[in-house]
């Protein structure tokens, strides 16, 4: 069932206070499977071996890719109709949203190779208040999985964190930043939800977080999708992985005025 006003107003009050929120259910069940179905179409030379990148050999793989959306017409549909914009933007109080990049995520059972503790603005061109990820779980994900897990209340810190290799916490070189804290799933202030399939959370563009190995018996895949709201700006971070046209945009020009010249797709958004 789509999530009523009421859960919606809740998820809100949730993301602003804590930086991160659920919605339940949000995809329908046959949507689930299309986009499991996309997701598994894609071979492993579309997605990168992080296991490789932490040098584990474990037979469970940690596999991910990105921006899936501008070469497959299927993915660019999940990110910019249907339920998961139209959610999105009524939790960051948007009138617009752009898409900025999707990633497919999936971690073998047995994968033992945790994501580290990492906010994500700092990969992203892009600043602002109203931006967020939104993680679709595409299978049963609990924490023993790796659904995510989140920093309460990191997302107001004055902090701004540096960019890391993600599987491990190497920076990447040329960025800037402090590094993450060496937190535990356990730490006081600690978050998040055991998952179903068509639960999303939503996490502010500078919330900490991250996940453990999935120790369960089937694969965790989930779609990632990053969005940014009326409020972002160009702000091109050096060292994080380029995106097209970004480096001959003025620093603080409004994403909305150069959105259709990055081919950054705005999403269809349903009245409420
Ligand atoms: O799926 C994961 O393990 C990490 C995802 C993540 O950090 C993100 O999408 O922002």
């Amino acid at each position: 069932m789509a999530p009523s006003p009421a859960d919606l107003t809740a998820a809100a009050d949730q993301f602003w206070r804590d930086g991160a929120c659920v919605v339940r259910g949000a995809v329908d069940t046959a949507t689930v499977a299309r986009i499991a179905a996309a997701v598994d179409r894609l071979g492993e030379r579309e997605l990168a071996d992080l296991s490789a990148m932490a040098g584990d050999t474990s037979a469970g793989r940690f596999r991910g890719g990105v921006d899936h959306w501008r070469t497959d017409p299927d993915f660019a549909a999940f990110a910019t109709t249907g339920p998961i914009p139209t959610v999105t933007a009524a939790v960051l109080g948007t009138s617009q949203l752009w898409l900025y990049e999707d990633s497919v995520l999936v971690k073998d059972p047995g994968s033992p190779v945790p994501t580290r503790w990492h906010t994500d603005d700092g990969y992203f061109h892009v600043e602002g208040g109203q931006m967020a990820t939104v993680w679709l779980a595409l299978d049963p994900s609990p924490r023993s999985a790796g659904a995510l897990r989140f920093l309460a209340g990191s997302h107001v810190s004055p902090t701004r964190y540096r960019p890391t290799l993600f599987v491990i916490d190497d920076p990447i070189p040329g960025t800037e930043g402090e590094a993450p804290p060496a937190l535990g799933l356990d730490d006081p202030g600690v978050f998040g939800w055991d998952l179903e399939p068509g639960d999303i959370t939503i996490h502010h563009a500078r919330t900490l977080h991250a996940a453990g190995g999935n120790e369960g018996t089937r694969p965790r895949r989930a779609l990632s999708i990053r969005y940014c709201g009326d409020d972002a700006v160009v702000r091109v971070k050096p060292g994080a992985p380029g995106k097209p046209g970004f480096d001959a945009v003025a620093p603080g020009t409004p994403l909305g005025e150069v959105a259709g010249a990055l081919g950054l797709p705005a999403a269809e958004l349903s009245p409420a």
